[in-house]
């Protein structure tokens, strides 16, 4: 029983399906009616918080629950005690200054003396500390974006993802003053059991991510082009070479990398591959 774990994930939100689907590819299943605010596994020790984004560092820190899915931009803004165990590859979005898009914008000093609106004054606050810029920070919770065409304020720090909802209002992204993506946080000292379940949920969540950024490859080759073939794959420990029912040729087996498989495939066709067939890999454990 003190193994067990509690995760905070958003209830409903930007990253709640990102959120679960990563936790059903690790293979924990769990029921998530509507409307639930707790739930708990039927194959793994972990219980589900179903929270706020803005509450979870919060529950974290105080231990209420021992792991959270939630936004750097958050993680940041609330500045609890935790800690961040893995950043985990959705949820992108950059957090920016915007002004209306007919102003001159001349950098950083144009926001001197000026006001902004915002719902996250600490980021805010500490960018414009280290840009040495006095600026006034207006606190708003929401529609940010509509301050300035109702005169609360010169210019808006808002979180940016496709730049849509500036364009819409009327202004435009003039200074991008952080990155943010879902990451997983944890309380700081939880106890050595829960340290063990904590252990095996990053394993899976590690094969899970790995899996995302590789691809399995198969292709058929002349055997005179083996040796440059399997200089372009290596794989994990190197290639499975199989011979094919035709004199001379074989077939390649091997992973690559996501970053580099145009590239790759390229090069490949070049060194005489032929047949090349690409598939997604579920987990990868290594
Ligand atoms: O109800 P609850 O408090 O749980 O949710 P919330 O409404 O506070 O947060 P939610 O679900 O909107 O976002 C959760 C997290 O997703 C954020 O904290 C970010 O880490 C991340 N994220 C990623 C985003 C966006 N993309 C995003 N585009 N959060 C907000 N937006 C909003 C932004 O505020 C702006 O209004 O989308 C608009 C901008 O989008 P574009 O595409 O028009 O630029
Ligand atoms: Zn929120």
């Amino acid at each position: 029983m003190e193994n067990i774990i509690r995760i905070a994930v958003q209830k409903s939100g930007r990253l709640s399906e990102e959120s679960l689907k990563l936790i059903k590819e690790c293979g924990i299943k769990f029921y998530n009616g509507t409307g639930k605010l707790k739930s708990t596994s039927t194959n793994f020790p972990i219980e589900f918080l179903f929270l706020r984004d803005d509450d979870i560092p919060g529950y974290v820190a105080d231990g209420v629950a021992d792991l959270g899915i939630v936004g750097e931009n958050e993680v940041v803004e609330k500045n609890k005690s935790i800690d961040v165990l893995k950043k985990l590859g959705f949820s992108k979005c950059r957090l920016s200054l915007a002004i209306p898009k007919g102003e001159n914008y001349t950098g950083m000093n144009y926001f001197e003396g000026k006001s902004i609106a915002t719902s996250y004054p600490k980021i805010l606050g500490d960018y414009l500390e280290s840009q040495k810029i006095k600026a006034e920070i207006h606190e708003i919770s929401g529609s940010v974006e509509i301050a300035p065409s109702i005169g609360l304020a010169e210019g808006i720090c808002d979180i940016v993802s496709s730049g849509s909802t500036l364009m819409m209002n009327g202004l435009k992204e003039v200074e991008e003053i952080f990155q943010s993506e879902a990451v997983l946080i944890c309380h700081k000292g939880i106890s050595n059991l829960k340290q063990q379940t904590v252990e095996k949920l990053l394993f899976r969540m590690d094969a899970v991510q790995k899996g995302k950024k590789n691809k399995y490859v198969l292709l058929n080759a002349p055997n005179d082009s083996l040796d440059r073939i399997v200089s372009l794959i290596p794989g994990m420990r190197s290639p499975t070479i199989l011979p094919l029912a035709e004199q001379g040729w074989s077939s390649v087996h091997s992973v690559i990398s996501e970053d580099q498989f145009w590239e790759n495939i390229e090069e490949l066709r070049a060194a005489g591959a032929q047949g090349i067939l690409v598939v997604p890999i579920e987990k990868m454990v290594i």
